[in-house]
């Protein structure tokens, strides 16, 4: 249902995040790396292959001059959602500009930088794929139960509370 592809394999820790959340949720992906500047046919076969085989959405990380998630957009009218991977000179700013920068008429949905960027572009490739798929709505939704139920199990073992008035 979601391809996941990076620019590079110096990507892939930070993606396996939004992976594991994926196989969480019960949602089938296949993850690979494929260059917009380093192996454009190679990333072109892979977005045919995939869109004969019924992928629904797109998730594209790339680092620097980032332009690998508006390339795979301009190849489909599927939702793309992209991930600007820390660099290392400009930490990131530079992939997440370029991403979310996309001229009007070729959109792609940008998240966050790095790892919270990976988490939140599995979860809105889940949200999409809820829309129509009963399955991973509930998987969704319990999922957002849980982190609920976490925070204020949290929120509860640290509270400070009162046990006496305090002192004027
Ligand atoms: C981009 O260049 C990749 O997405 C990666 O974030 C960045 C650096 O790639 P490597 O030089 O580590 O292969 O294309």
């Amino acid at each position: 249902m979601v391809l996941i592809v990076v620019g590079s394999d110096s990507d892939l820790p930070v993606i396996k995040e939004g992976a594991a959340i994926l196989e969480k949720l019960g949602v089938p992906y296949e993850l690979t790396v494929a260059s917009a500047h380093r192996t454009p046919d190679h990333l072109r076969s892979i977005l045919k292959r995939c869109h004969e085989e019924g992928v629904e959405v797109f998730i594209a990380g790339a680092g620097g001059a980032a332009h690998l998630p508006g390339v795979v957009a301009a190849e489909t009218i599927k939702p793309v959602i992209g991930v600007p991977m820390e660099s290392e000179s400009l930490k990131g700013l530079d992939s997440l500009l370029s991403i979310a920068q996309m001229p009007g008429g070729v959109p792609v949905a940008c998240m966050a930088i790095g790892k919270a960027g990976a988490r939140n572009a599995a979860l809105h490739a889940a949200a999409i794929l809820s829309l129509s798929h009963e399955d991973i709505r509930s998987a969704l939704t319990a999922y957002r139960a849980a982190q609920r139920d976490a925070v204020i199990e949290k929120s509860r073992s640290l509270s400070v509370r009162w046990t006496k008035s305090p002192k004027p």
